[in-house]
């Protein structure tokens, strides 16, 4: 019952940033947007196109998981310490310094795709006390160890983490020194990154040398399932989350120009060091999007080598504000217009008073 409600909501939800109308809009608008189109086609041809999906069998991991890691016919397999139950595939025990990792066996070879992932951080430890977290890859490597949420560093592809660890807050504390309010987040933090197989990940910043973008996430020891979700459409990279229980998808990060190869594997990993957590990946479900593209669009698309992302230099400077001047954009458009009627409204009123009052005085 909770997964149809869900997938529904995914699906509404789905269609929904890119197009600003609703369906049911659209549908009054009909004969408005067909004369748009005819006037304007090519804009309106960039996001408005249908989506169908199709679950990826050969690329999602459900329930039951028996056959996972122990059978060769099983399209995942799992490293470390990881371990499978009834309830969940356990990438590491709420124990200190365990890494382990699940992945799929067949590379994927979908242009436009989105990845549900059904997650669960929990433990003993309190606030802060707990990591290292957990990570979603779809990388050109697969099956190999290494301190990045217990995947290979220098990794090719992408990798979104749900960092439950603090590093650089906590090692600035350590220095009594603060870190600047900019560059201060609040842990659990979702972060993506693409590599190309010679940056990095920073672990000691937490990523933040080569993120993408990403969105704190208070994730561990909840009673309600908790969900990521990434989608790759057309270049775009959109990571949304569902972990208040509401059954709603809240944005994240949404990145276009990414650049992705085909090809790659799709896998989940997670590390304890001295703090621990218990990193249970209950399903991460594949499903092919078909959008539909045009002739010269497809010629345009030359075959992607290396992952790469368009003026990243840009993203960067712009992480914090680009997000924070929509907003605020937002905002102050919003105060204006209340601040308008508000000023309309008291305008009349006096007006009405004046009126009155020297009508009074006429009398
Ligand atoms: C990987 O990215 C970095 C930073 O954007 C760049 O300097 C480097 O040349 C890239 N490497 C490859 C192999 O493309
Ligand atoms: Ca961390």
């Amino acid at each position: 019952m909770a997964a149809t409600t869900k997938q529904s909501v995914a699906k509404s939800r789905r269609t929904f940033p890119n197009v600003i109308c609703s369906r049911a809009m659209a549908k009054n608008m009909y004969w408005v947007f067909i004369s748009i189109i005819v006037m304007t086609n090519r804009c309106w041809g960039d996001d408005g196109h249908e989506m169908e999906e199709f679950l990826k069998r050969e690329h999602s991991l459900t329930k039951p998981y028996q056959a996972v890691g122990s059978s060769i016919s099983s399209h995942w397999e799992l490293m470390g310490d990881a371990m499978t139950t009834t309830e969940q595939v356990r990438l590491t025990p709420d124990m200190q310094s365990k890494q382990g990792a699940v992945w799929n066996r067949i590379p994927c070879h979908l242009k436009d795709w989105e990845l549900q992932v059904h997650f669960k951080i929990h433990g003993q430890g309190k606030k802060n006390l707990n990591g290292d977290g957990l990570a979603v890859w779809y990388t050109k490597e697969r099956m190999q160890k290494g301190p990045v949420f217990g995947n290979t560093d220098f990794f090719t592809g992408l990798g979104v983490f749900v960092d439950t660890y603090p590093n650089e807050e906590k090692h600035l504390e350590a220095q009594k020194r603060r870190y600047t309010p900019r560059t201060q987040r609040i842990f659990p933090y979702v972060l993506a990154m693409v590599g190309n197989g010679t940056l990095g990940y920073d672990h000691e910043r937490d990523g933040r040398p080569t993120e993408l973008g990403g969105c704190t996430a208070m994730v561990r020891n909840l009673k309600h399932d908790t969900f990521l979700f990434i989608r790759y459409v057309r270049r775009r990279l959109t990571i949304m989350i569902d972990i208040d229980g509401q059954h709603e998808w809240r944005d994240c990060l949404d990145i276009p120009g990414v650049k992705l190869p085909e090809g790659y594997y799709f896998g989940a990993s997670a590390i304890t060091g001295d703090l621990s957590d218990n990193h249970d990946m209950i399903s991460m479900k594949l499903y092919q999007l078909t959008v539909l593209r045009s002739k010269q669009e497809e010629e345009e698309e030359e075959e992607i080598l290396i992952p790469s992302v368009d003026n990243l230099e840009l993203l960067r400077g712009d992480v914090s504000e680009g997000g924070m001047s929509g907003l605020a954009l937002f905002f102050t458009v919003l105060f204006s217009l209340l601040g308008c009627f508000l000023l309309l409204v008291i305008g009349l009123v006096l007006y009405s008073h004046w009126s009155e009052n020297s009508r009074k005085r006429f009398y």
